[in-house]
């Protein structure tokens, strides 16, 4: 973007905070700062008047009825895959399923694929800073088929080992599943180095783009990834609807994840025929309203750029990091060179609940603790951290009021 357009877009930005009515609350009558949004993020009211405007007006099941409001919801309801399609760049809408979030998608190819495609002696390569939804099914079917879990090693910084990648990479190897953007850390990883070696054997990988989808551009063919998932909630959408793009050559190779309703063709006692993607993994009524509030986050993300928003994320973080640097005792836990969207960070030997509580007094909404990532806190030999994550909605103030809060809880605490 030119120098004209970043200003233009940031401007944008600054005035889009007024679109969250909930950030005008009060919190413990303290006015509320609201760092939690890798946990989730909040929602402008286009989205909620969205899902309102949904169930008041519009709503009936869809892809079955031939009176008009079905057909008005199925409309509506496949304009947002389309939207999906052309926001993430897939080649065709009908590699869009749409599922309950990031967990669900991931379980979904743990199962699925892993039915099809594992073996005993067979390895799932996944990294040392998963979150948990991007560990446990893979343990999950591993175990169920007698296959091991491979796992890239990082560094003190918080960054993948690239090189021990390539080693664990083996004709044994059925699949890589790794996270973008590390919900933890910050970290950014090197994933289209990380998709190129794995198809050098052609082994397919899936991104958890959990963190990511709203802070970076994802282009899927750009990346040439095989499966990317991510969550409607943190992209400023609803609760309980999320993505799992998946490459046509996979989900048609790929056996349905459940049966039910919608995903068939035919049924007899006999033998049922499935339903062509992608509504072979859309079993049952899916959540409608959902798929229609993240139509409606999907606009306003590209009305406000995921860059012009990415770089006032990327302001805020590193005036975090400037400020927090000058506590005394203070530990960073990821430092990754490549990094977004979070702070995670100790201080003075105090324990991240003791100041997340004393935070949240004060107004300050932080997440504490291991952030669904233990080995990660394993790893680095700690309980878990105190995270601040940050939003394009966040100020400069925000952080102010974080500092002021930290330096409280210390003189309470020490
Ligand atoms: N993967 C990553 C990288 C995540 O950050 C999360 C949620 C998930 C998967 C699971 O997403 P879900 O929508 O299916 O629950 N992360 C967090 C977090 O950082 N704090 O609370 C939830």
């Amino acid at each position: 973007m030119p120098h004209l357009e970043v200003v233009k877009g940031l401007h944008k930005v600054w005035e889009a905070r007024k679109d969250f009515p909930i950030l005008e609350r009060q919190v413990n009558r303290k006015p509320l700062v609201y760092l939690d949004s890798a946990a989730s993020a909040q929602k402008p009211q286009v989205v909620i008047d969205t899902i309102n405007q949904y169930y008041s007006n519009e709503h009936s099941n869809v892809h079955r009825g031939v009176h008009y409001l079905s057909q008005e919801a199925t409309t509506s309801y496949e304009v947002v895959r389309e939207k999906v399609q052309r926001f993430i760049n897939a080649r065709n809408n009908y590699e869009v399923i749409f599922t309950k979030g990031t967990t669900d998608s991931i379980n979904l190819v743990a199962n699925s694929f892993g039915k099809a495609n594992l073996q005993a002696g067979d390895e799932v390569i996944i990294s040392a800073m998963e979150h948990h939804s991007n560990i446990v099914p893979w343990q999950m079917i591993c175990e169920e088929k007698g296959a091991t879990l491979k796992v890239i090693p990082m560094n003190e910084a918080g960054e993948l080992d690239v090189v021990a990648y390539a080693d664990l990479l083996s004709d044994k190897t059925k699949i890589v599943a790794v996270v973008h953007i590390s919900n933890s850390l910050g970290t950014v990883n090197p994933v289209k180095e990380i998709i190129r070696r794995a198809h050098q054997k052609n082994i397919p990988v899936l991104l958890d783009g959990a963190q990511a989808i709203h802070h970076t551009k994802v282009d899927v063919q750009d990346l040439d990834v095989d499966f990317y998932v991510f969550s409607g909630h943190k992209m400023y959408g609803p609760t309980g609807i999320g993505v799992l793009y998946g490459k046509e050559e996979y989900l048609n190779a790929m056996p349905p994840y459940q049966g039910g309703g919608d995903m068939i063709k035919s049924v007899t006692f006999e033998k049922t025929v499935y339903n062509d993607l992608p509504h072979k993994f859309e079993a049952g009524t899916p959540n409608i309203a959902g798929v229609i509030g993240l139509g409606a986050a999907v606009d306003y993300i590209e009305d406000l750029t995921v860059e012009a928003m990415a770089s006032w994320e990327e302001e805020l973080v590193n005036y975090a990091i400037e400020k927090l640097s000058v506590l005394e005792d203070i530990k960073f836990i990821g430092q990754a060179k490549n990094r977004a969207s979070v702070v995670s960070f100790l201080v003075n030997g105090l324990h991240p609940y003791d100041i997340g509580v004393i935070l949240d007094k004060l107004g300050i909404a932080v997440r504490t603790g291991h952030h669904c990532t233990e080995p990660i806190m394993d790893k680095f030999g700690i309980p878990g951290t105190v995270r601040a994550s940050f939003a394009f909605y966040n100020t400069k103030d925000d952080i102010d009021k974080l500092i002021e809060g930290v330096n409280r809880a210390i003189d309470m605490l020490k």
